[in-house]
Order: structure tokens, then sequence, then C-alpha cells
């Protein structure tokens, strides 16, 4: 699934590269007004890429739709997402699923604001499942008990979930990082997109805010060929075996999980969460 470790973490070569990964690292420039969804993978990234392409453009759907989002908001730690971050024009709108550690240094003394989207776990799992049956880099999964346990131990790209959400937690409370739930998202996608738009000091009327909600929703995403992962080509992508935009929804684990599976997943979630004293939508 993955034939290149960098600091003790998995990354696929086809992506990714050392020298990118080490530059992205301690030489990538954060910029004051960059912004940068920061998520583990399958929590939500495009539908926040989407939410932020629309605030920026006024509610406007224009520019989302006339560019795929790997170059609206390039993937920072990948070869081809690097590139197009360096060339890009400022204010940056940047993604990455890096963990802490290995994010750019340079964001400790940057106002580049991070808006981490976090989602249920065994949610995340399925997604990932999933996607990994389609995604030709990922090869096979093996059996949902298979992947659960290299998900469990952490043995998938871009490290364990619970490091990664572990890592970024500790960030919570600088002012230039905003954490969000794709659970939230679900329930009330208008007081959300209220709440980013505050973080980022972006004004929006109401009618503004109305396309932003309108033109994010699974269905339009869904929809649409720069969201919707149609463009990506059938030797990356085998848009025979599934889609991007698979479900859309909050709880899918229990439609694929046994009660036994997610018992054990309970009994590591609540051994490798100890210490971490903040309430998520799904505790
Ligand atoms: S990736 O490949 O890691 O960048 O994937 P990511 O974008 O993080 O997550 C993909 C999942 O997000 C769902 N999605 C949405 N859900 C609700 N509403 C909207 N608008 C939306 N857009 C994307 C997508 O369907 C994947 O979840 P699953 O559970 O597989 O459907």
């Amino acid at each position: 699934m993955t034939n290149l470790i960098y600091k003790g973490i998995f990354f696929t070569s086809q992506f990714h590269s050392v020298e990118t990964l080490s530059y992205v690292e301690n030489e990538f420039q954060l910029l004051d007004d960059d912004i940068v969804g920061v998520t583990y993978l399958k929590s939500g990234t495009h539908w926040m890429q989407e939410i932020l392409g629309l605030i920026r453009h006024d509610g406007d759907p224009s520019w989302i739709q006339s560019l795929p989002v790997w170059e609206r908001s390039p993937w920072i730690e990948t070869i081809f997402g690097l590139k197009q971050a360096l060339k890009y024009p400022p204010p940056r709108l940047l993604a990455s699923h890096l963990p802490f550690h290995l994010f750019p240094k340079s964001f400790l003394h940057s106002k580049a604001k991070v808006i981490c989207t976090v989602r249920n776990p065994k949610d995340v799992l399925v997604s990932f499942y999933y996607f990994s049956k389609c995604f030709e880099v990922y090869k096979d999964p093996g059996t949902m008990e298979e992947f659960m346990e290299r998900f469990l131990s952490g043995k998938l790209p871009f490290c364990s979930w619970f490091d990664h959400v572990k890592g970024w937690m500790e960030m919570k409370d600088r002012p230039n990082v905003f954490f969000i739930a794709y659970e939230e998202l679900q329930q009330d996608l208008r007081g959300s997109v209220e709440r980013i738009c505050r973080f980022l000091g972006k004004e929006l009327n109401s009618r503004q805010i109305d396309s932003v909600v309108d033109n994010a929703s699974f269905q339009k995403m869904k929809d649409k060929k720069m969201s919707n992962f149609s463009l990506v080509p059938e030797s990356t992508f085998d848009h025979k075996k599934g889609t991007f935009m698979r479900k859309g929804i909050s709880g899918d684990w229990k439609n694929h999980l046994t009660v036994a599976q997610s018992e054990h997943f309970d009994r590591v979630y609540q051994e490798k969460m100890q210490g971490v004293n903040v309430p998520f939508p799904w505790d």
C-alpha cells in the first residue's frame, strides 16, 4: 500500500518524495494570509476546501466550478501540490494531511490560519476502506477486519489517526487554529459556515452564505466534475469500483462494523485517547 517511509510515517512514492517532505517541513514558508485546511484522510478535506473556496469568492460558485480542487487548494506535501503552492499568487488556499510534527515549521512564526476538520474515526475507517478499493496506489485493502487493524495500529499512510488528531489538538488554543468536526458541518452547515467566516474575519451577507451552503451540499459536489474526483484518471482511481463522493453521511460505520469490531475499536480508542479531555461529537 505504501512504499516510502519518512520519519517513520508511510507515504506513497507516486505522490511524495523524501525531498518534498523534507522541504515542506523545514523550508516551506507559510505566509500570514495563507489559509490551510488540515485533515486526516477521509475527514472532509474536499468538503472544507469547497466551503473555503466559496467563502473566498463571496458565495459565487464560478471559481470552484472552473478548476479542480487540487489546483484550487494544493496539497503541499505532494510533489505536484508543492509546485502548485509555490507558484500560487497569494492569498493562498492550501491543504494538508500532514501530522503536526511534519507540518511546515514556519507555521510557528506565522499568522497563517489553519482549519482542522476532524471526523468520527469509525466513519474515517469505513470511508478510507472503500476509497482504498478504488485508489490504485493503495492497492487492495483486504478485509475490513484486516484494514481496521492497520488503521488502529497506524500502519496506513499519513500516520495513525490518533497521533494526527492528538498532535493537532495541542495547537487548539492558538488564535490562528480553528477546529471543526465533519459532524458539525453535517448538523448545521449554515452555522458552521458562519463560524468559519468569523474565524477568517470574512463578512458575508445572508444571500452569500446561502450560496456557500447550497453549493457545498453533498449532491451539488457529487454532480460537479471539478469537485467529484471524476477528472482523476482511471489509472489512479478506478471509477468502476466506486465513487469518491460515496455516501457523505455520519454513522455509516454501523452498517460496516460488527458489534465485536466496534467494541474492539472503542477499547483501542479509549486507551489511545486517554488524557485528551476534549469532547468530540461522536464521544
Ligand atoms: S481525502 O481523499 O482524504 O481527501 O477525502 P476527504 O475529502 O477527506 O473525505 C471524503 C469523504 O467526505 C465526504 N464528503 C462529503 N460529505 C458530506 N457533504 C459533502 N459536501 C461532502 N463532500 C465530501 C465523501 O463522501 C467521503 O466520505 P464517505 O463516507 O466515503 O462518503
